[in-house]
């Protein structure tokens, strides 16, 4: 397009995201760029202060070892991943970020996160892992720290509201990016020697509990939208875990958190009959021994529990707020003081939990006028998400640390560079990084710095700056504006600029992505369930609508970025569909049911379940890697 200026941007380390991992990569490489002489480069979709996950703040840091306090130690952590993800976890990566986890969070606080303590100075634990803040200003509070490292040390420059589209190749090698503004008609290409993804999961795959009255709202924060995967996928690296998605059980409606409820309060939850399904359907669990015997018990085997129950026709599930304040609150019936203030206490805790993390329900709370400490609230599943930092495990498959490794995992995990996807020069960390799940904010973060000292390892050893084609430029430019380009050229043809023969809008293209993947490949709608025969027709639909995927159309840059998203979300879609269909079996049900495989095969399918898409081909592959352990079998019971 004539009127699209081009700006060319020259770096070292290209850091893609501008989130918990990317703050913590931008902390870590402004230290070591400047004792190389490198170029740091930080390109985000939105502003710092409010991008990604925690825009919103978030309640608790739901990763903290202690290591210092001796209460836990590194193969606690990454037992009680193994655990949570039914034995499918990469114990090197995992046991990597929780050696260093600790040192985020005490950085977090040195920047002024307040982490609640108790009489004797000691953090707040909401559960073993996890620590209480006031975290409104949490994501304030780190990408200022973020911004004054690399601006203050001089290495580095940041770019706000550019949105990245997918990654520039120099031959197998990943040499920058490619993006456009999303408020002036400017289309960038940064070239770097090494590039970090960390554009977070992906929402809006799965079609959302919420309709038209509140179009948008889920739990996952609606700008993250699969341009990790996409950006990795494109470049050809191989991708891990792709089935594992997340269904988190939320307050029903405005997705408030339970953690605090289940952990802290000790909340229960039960049914409209009153009963538990934690308790009343314990024998369930044996089914899927031996992760159903481990305690805590599974995130997805608890979701199970409670969707069995919804599908008997017991529902609505509610927490039992007002139970778990009152159970409180009559330990200090003795003095009636004592008893109202801890009260009072109990309320304001119960609402900065949803104030300080997800405030949409709060306002919910007091629109129906529900006070938590005289009624119940209903919980539910809510639609599937890509999130390989929290409980699901989708992302690259990475190199691990050389000294983590044992004779056996050395030739499996281990390529060179921590934390480098199978593509060179090609890092990545946070939700972009797979088979390392509840890293969270804190270890997303920490994972950012691991990853972001690598790179500048790979640059110091492989210093060549890769060469670029400009043809190959020219034509990316072309197929990214293209939206615009179609909907100029057709705009005429109707009046209503929704409806047109020749072109569709991103929202509609969202929506038909949505309806597949809700109906074929296991939504809500068809209550997390999915076979064989379902997949392969929401494959036939995702190619129709890979080919319609040319006739989209934007009239302005907010739609063109619309455009994009929504690009990203079927490229996740497909890696999605193609892996669960590749597993032939049900491991994590409470996420998905494989009807027709309904049962853990342990024998067949303890392995990791990859795939690859061949930039030069167009093919995909799917292939299987190993589980290995890198610490010994657990003997001694994990606890919650
Ligand atoms: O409990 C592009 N998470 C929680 N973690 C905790 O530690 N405690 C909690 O209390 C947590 N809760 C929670 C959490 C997540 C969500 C969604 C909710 C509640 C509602 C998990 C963490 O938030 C999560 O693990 C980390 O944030 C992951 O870090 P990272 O860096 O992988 O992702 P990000 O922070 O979302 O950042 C993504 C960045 O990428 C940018 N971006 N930039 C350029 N071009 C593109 N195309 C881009 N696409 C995206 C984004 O702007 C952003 O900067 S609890 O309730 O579960
Ligand atoms: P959530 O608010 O559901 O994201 O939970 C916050 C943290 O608590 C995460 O680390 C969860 O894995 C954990 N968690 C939530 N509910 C439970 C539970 N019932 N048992 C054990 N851990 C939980």
């Amino acid at each position: 397009m004539a009127d699209f200026e081009t700006v060319v941007v020259d770096t070292d380390l290209l850091i893609l995201g501008g989130g918990m991992a990317a703050c913590g990569a931008a902390v870590e490489a402004a230290h070591w760029a400047k004792q190389h002489g490198l170029k740091v480069t930080l390109v985000d979709k939105a502003v710092m202060e409010r991008s990604g996950a925690v825009a919103m703040g978030l309640s608790a840091i739901n990763q903290y070892v202690g290591l210092k306090d001796g209460a836990n130690t590194v193969k606690n952590y990454v037992d009680y991943v193994r655990n949570d993800l039914m034995g499918v976890t990469r114990e090197d990566l995992v046991a990597n970020i929780a050696r260093h986890v600790d040192s985020s969070v005490h950085l977090f606080e040195q920047w002024g996160l307040p982490i609640w303590k108790d009489a004797n100075g000691q953090y707040v634990h909401e559960g073993r892992w996890q620590l209480m803040i006031n975290g409104e200003s949490y994501k304030v509070i780190v990408a200022e720290a973020a911004k004054t490292a690399l601006l203050q040390s001089g290495v580095g420059q940041i770019f706000e509201r550019v949105f990245i589209v997918g990654p520039l190749m120099d031959g197998d090698r990943c040499a920058g990016a490619v993006g456009f503004s999303v408020r002036e008609n400017t289309f960038y290409v940064f070239k770097a020697k090494a590039t970090l993804a960390t554009m977070g999961g992906a929402v809006h795959i799965f079609k959302p509990r919420s309709g038209g009255e509140g179009l948008g709202r889920a739990w996952y924060p609606p700008w993250n939208a699969g341009s990790s995967a996409y950006f990795t996928l494109k470049a050809g690296a191989e991708m891990t875990c792709q089935e594992v998605r997340f269904i988190p059980i939320r307050f029903k409606d405005a997705y408030g958190p339970v953690g605090a409820w289940f952990l802290l309060f000790k909340s229960r939850a039960t049914n409209a009959l009153g009963g538990n399904y934690m308790v009343e359907r314990q024998p369930e669990l044996e089914r899927w021994a031996p992760y159903g015997r481990v305690k805590p018990i599974p995130a997805n085997l608890r979701n199970f529990l409670g969707m069995l129950d919804v599908a008997e026709g017991k529902g609505p599930i509610y927490m039992r707020t007002e139970e778990a304040i009152q159970k409180i609150a009559d330990t200090y019936k003795e003095d009636p003081a004592a008893y109202k203030k801890k009260m009072k206490e109990l309320e304001s805790e119960a609402w900065e939990d949803f104030l300080d993390m997800t405030i949409s329900q709060a306002i919910l709370w007091a629109a129906t006028d529900t006070q938590p400490e005289q009624r119940s609230s209903e919980i539910a599943a809510a639609e599937p998400y890509f999130i390989g930092s929290h409980s699901g495990a989708s992302g690259a498959w990475v190199s691990g640390p050389e000294d983590l490794q044992t004779d056996e995992t050395k030739g499996q995990y281990f390529w060179g560079y921590t934390n480098m996807s199978t593509v060179k020069g090609l890092f990545c960390a946070g939700d972009a990084s797979g088979a390392s799940s509840h890293k969270f904010s804190s270890g997303s973060h920490a994972e950012g710095r691991i990853a972001a000292k690598s790179a500048v390892k790979f640059i110091v050893e492989n210093g060549t700056a890769p060469e670029v084609d400009a043809e190959a430029i020219e034509r990316l430019k072309t197929e990214i504006l293209k939206p615009l380009a179609v909907y100029e050229q057709h705009k005429g043809a109707t009046t209503d600029p929704e409806v047109n023969p020749h072109y569709i809008k991103p929202k509609m293209f969202m929506f038909r992505l949505q309806k597949l993947m809700d109906e074929y490949a296991g939504g809500v709608t068809a209550q997390f369930t999915t076979n064989e025969a379902l997949l392969g027709r929401a494959l036939d639909l995702l190619a129709l609508l890979k080919e319609d995927s040319d006739k989209l159309a934007a009239s302005n840059l907010h739609e063109l970025m619309r455009s994009w998203e929504n690009v990203h979300r079927m490229w996740q879609a497909e890696a999605h569909v193609r892996t669960l269909l590749f597993r032939q079996e049900t491991r994590w049900p409470g996420y998905y049911v494989r009807s027709d495989k309904p049962s853990m095969d342990e024998e067949a399918w303890h392995v990791f379940a990859n795939c690859r898409f061949d930039p030069k081909t167009g093919n995909w592959e799917t292939l299987t890697r190993p589980i290995l352990r890198v610490f010994a079998e657990e003997t001694a019971p994990v606890g919650a």
